[in-house]
């Protein structure tokens, strides 16, 4: 994977562009000069976290460069008996590793260690290996260890995890389509193309494809997932663009299915021709209507694509005072968060967690605590799909797991001071690819941000006197965001994981970046507005599954409904009135998993609570789930293309017993089994009881996507936003605000007209707001040498 990008520095109003130089001494000198802050001295701009050491390992951490390299090395030692062959030179019909991960660490061997003195609990990895050599082909999964690599190291199949019934192993017609995977069916493509180049050319403005290499070609393919409904077909459903950086959004009207099962292409075959909403089954039928004169095209892509791009646009001109810099939150009074780099463990204003990655899911939390109580055990995504309409072969059955395409490896690069403020710790991540680790620098921020509220406040009533108060109490707020952002493709999600002084958390998800939009058809506007000369934005939806093992203290928890219920009371000193109605709670708990809506109206109130622990009140101490923007699940629950492999999209909440052999939502070659899936979420759900047990909430987040002119060139952040929120709900005595310091309280007394404020020794510091110059922290991409 290699990246490249264009580094911009501001210089007195002009834009200096400069191509990234070379790799070694010259570009890491060229960084260093642009990333080098002002020497701190008198300035406000703080600089590193200060360090803590985490309590305990991070039993969740990634494998290291050197365990990958390993465990490449055992999988291809002959004696391992798996018959590989190195990718750079297999074939499709050879055996070779896709990729190596980390293996979830089973919450049954970390608990013994982080609450006790059980030793650590030993690390394994994930491989997937595709199996093209054998009389079956197939991918099969497999997990390694105990790591480091040693003796006793074992090569197993990983089957646990999954309940489809083929454990580890996805067919052939199934499995990730790579590019050796791809170059099987790239010839047929190529011939069928090359055989109508003339009745493109002549209909798309000069667009023709005689494959991806020949120097003719002007267009470019893309054909999405699923490519197979069980396995037992394997099937390419494909749409030209016009290539380059605006391609998403330059869709033409022409469209070609192959189907192509097995790794045999003298058994694959062209299904038909899409144009001008016609089916065309060969090619004889296509050109004898191409020559009648019955297709034709109305609308055509601008060949520049600069529109696409999301630079300044001086055709809209200038906004008043929009050439001053803009607001930014700093953090004046230095960090105040401390971090173990080392451990990736994070504390902040009485909350510890720590932080791990892997390639397919992204950033994941663990033993995530508040004031020293376990609130959850992990918080991670699980999958981020997106599903289509159209009247259109490409729209119509496309649906997208992300995880598909390793989601974790697209967190790259954040740009300080935009998408994160200035001054923003920034984490690393990596992942391996064959017997390399790439790092992507500065993939996760951490900062405390102003959140431009105030935590709580009262002005008490006046009496007299020249203030309208006789005591005010007003509390800062702030929260701790954990933030990457994954640029799956078109799209660039954005996770950021708010940590409140309250202690409740925040998980929210924006989404920009392009829209997989269609060609414009004006008879098929329910399918979306038209948004560009001759591009329809193709309504979509977005859902994104979570996994919150939530611990209340311990395992033993339960799931509260607080169901708002009006009933018809008579009261005996409202004689008058007889039966009248009012609203009261009607709680229960939820006795086996469950997986459900949203009530209407938010008329319940969920809450995962430990039934044995009370507060000092004797109530049940607890975390309310607090719904926020755009709670959802997928809209069509019956569709072919997701009909059973999509299961965690479908509600918008749900509630499991914890296993380890259930760790994840979803799995990650799901997308192209839709009707014999691999993971199947529906059979989680097998009647087990929940009251004071291990529970897993999980919960989706996304948006329907209702495509827009605004979409262009890219969505914006502002509106494609949801979240959810988990609060304490009588986990505490009281307000979790009495032991923050920046507060103000003041006193008027109106006798003596004398005002007393008191600030807690927490004082502004007298800093120069001294901000380095602009647009820094832009990292490349590394391959860790070993
Ligand atoms: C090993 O894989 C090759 C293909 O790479 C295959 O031709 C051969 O039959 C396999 N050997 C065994 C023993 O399975
Ligand atoms: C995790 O637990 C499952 C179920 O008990 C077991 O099959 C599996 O081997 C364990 N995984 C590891 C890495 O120990
Ligand atoms: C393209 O034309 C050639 C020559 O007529 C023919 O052999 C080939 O099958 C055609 N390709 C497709 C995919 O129809
Ligand atoms: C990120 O990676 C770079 C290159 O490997 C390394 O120099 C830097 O120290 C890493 N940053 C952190 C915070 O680990
Ligand atoms: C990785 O594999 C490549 C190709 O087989 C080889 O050239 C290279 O030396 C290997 N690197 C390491 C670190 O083993
Ligand atoms: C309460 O009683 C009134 C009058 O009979 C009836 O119209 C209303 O529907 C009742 N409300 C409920 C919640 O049962
Ligand atoms: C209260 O909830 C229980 C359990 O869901 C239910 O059986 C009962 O009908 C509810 N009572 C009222 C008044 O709604
Ligand atoms: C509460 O804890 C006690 C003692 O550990 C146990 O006997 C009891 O079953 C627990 N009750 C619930 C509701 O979990
Ligand atoms: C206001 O000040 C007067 C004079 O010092 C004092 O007697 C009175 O108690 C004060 N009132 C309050 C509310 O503190
Ligand atoms: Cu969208």
């Amino acid at each position: 994977m290699h990246l490249r990008f264009l580094y911009l520095a501001y210089t007195a109003g002009l834009v200096v562009g400069s191509a990234l130089p070379p790799l070694g001494y010259e570009r890491r000198v060229f960084l260093e000069a642009l990333s080098k802050r002002q020497a701190s001295g008198e300035s406000c701009y703080s600089g590193d976290a200060p360090q803590v050491k985490a309590p305990k390992s991070n039993v969740w951490a990634p494998i290291s460069a050197q365990d990958n390299l390993d465990v490449w090395t055992l999988l291809h030692d002959p004696a391992t008996g798996l018959n590989l062959t190195k990718p750079d030179d297999a074939t499709v019909t050879d055996n070779y590793v896709y990729w190596i991960d980390t293996l979830h660490t089973n919450k049954s061997a970390v608990l013994p260690y982080i609450d006790g003195d059980s030793p650590a609990p030993a690390k394994y990895a994930r491989a997937i290996i595709f199996e093209g050599g054998k009389a079956n082909p197939d991918s099969q999964e497999y997990m390694i260890g105990p790591l480091p690599v040693s003796e006793s190291t074992t090569v197993q199949k990983l089957d646990y995890i999954y309940n489809g019934g083929r454990g580890g192993s996805v067919p052939f017609n199934a499995r990730s389509v790579d590019g050796i995977k791809s170059s099987v069916v790239t010839p047929l493509i190529t011939s069928a193309m090359s055989n109508i180049s003339d009745i493109t050319a002549a209909l798309f403005d000069g667009g023709v494809y005689f494959g991806p290499t020949d120097d003719r070609t002007t267009l470019t393919m893309t054909s999405g997932t699923p490519v197979s409904l069980d396995g037992s077909q394997g099937f390419r459903n494909i749409l030209f663009r016009l290539p380059g950086s605006g391609s998403y959004l330059s869709p033409i009207d022409f469209y070609l299915l192959v189907d192509c099962p097995g790794t045999d292409p003298s058994h694959h075959s062209i299904k038909g021709y899409v144009t001008n909403s016609k089916f065309y089954p060969d090619e004889a039928s296509l050109r004898a209507a191409f020559e009648s004169g019955e297709i034709s095209e109305t609308y055509f892509q601008p060949e520049d694509e600069s529109w696409t791009d999301v630079d300044y646009k001086p055709e809209l001109g200038v906004r008043a005072l929009e050439d001053q810099f803009s607001p930014q939150s700093i953090e004046l009074g230095g960090k105040r968060y401390k971090v173990d780099p080392e451990a990736q463990y994070v504390e902040y204003m009485g909350w510890g967690f720590y932080l791990s990655y892997s390639r397919t899911l992204g950033i994941m939390f663990y033993d995530v605590k508040f004031k020293g109580e376990r609130i959850l055990y992990e918080l991670s995504l699980q999958e981020a799909m997106a599903q289509y309409a159209g009247n259109q072969p490409k729209a119509s059955n496309t649906v997208y797991h992300d995880t598909y395409y390793s989601f974790g490896t697209d967190m790259a690069t954040l740009v300080e001071g935009y998408d994160c403020p200035f001054g923003s710790t920034f984490w690393n991540v990596s992942f391996h690819e064959q017997n390399l680790t790439t790092v992507n620098q500065d993939a996760i921020c951490i900062f405390e941000k102003d959140t431009g509220v105030p935590l709580s406040r009262h002005r008490y009533g006046s009496s007299g006197g020249n203030y309208p108060f006789s005591k005010l109490g007003v509390v800062k707020d702030s929260a701790l965001v954990i933030r990457a952002i994954a640029t799956v493709g078109n799209y660039d999600y954005m996770l950021s994981f708010n940590y409140n002084l309250d202690g409740s958390l925040e998980v929210e998800v924006r989404a920009s970046g392009f829209l997989q939009s269609s060609f414009y058809y004006p008879d098929q506007k329910k399918f979306g507005p038209r948004i560009a000369p001759a591009t329809q934005g193709s309504l979509h939806d977005h859902i994104v599954s979570f996994k919150a093992d939530f611990d209340i203290i311990d395992t033993a928890n339960s799931f509260e409904v607080s169901d708002l219920v009006v009933v018809n009371q008579s009261q005996p000193w409202f004689p008058e009135l007889g039966e009248f109605e009012q609203f009261e709670m009607n709680i229960s708990y939820l006795e086996t998993e469950k997986r459900f809506n949203w009530a209407p109206n938010a008329k319940a109130m969920y809450a995962i609570v430990n039934q044995n622990k009370t507060n000092v009140w004797g109530e049940k101490r607890g975390y309310r789930v607090v719904p926020g923007k755009s709670n959802l699940h997928l809209s069509v629950l019956n569709s072919p293309w997701s009909l059973k492999n999509s299961e965690m999209a479908k509600y918008h909440l749900a509630v499991t017993r914890q296993h380890d052999t259930e760790p994840y939502g979803n799995s990650v070659q799901n997308v192209n089994l839709p009707l014999a899936p691999q993971q199947d979420f529906s059979k989680f759900f097998d009647d087990e009881s929940i009251l004071q047990e291990d529970l897993v909430l999980w919960f989706n987040l996304g948006m329907h996507h209702f495509t827009r002119a605004e979409d262009i060139p890219v969505t914006l952040y502002t509106e494609a936003v949801s979240n959810i929120m988990f609060a304490p709900q009588n986990f505490f005595d009281r307000a979790q605000d009495g032991d923050l310091l920046n507060r103000r309280w003041i006193k008027y007394n109106a006798t003596t007209d004398e005002l007393t404020f008191d600030a807690y020794g927490v004082e502004l510091p007298n800093c120069a707001i001294d901000i380095p110059e602009p647009v820094y922290g832009i990292s490349p991409t590394v391959n860790e040498e070993l």
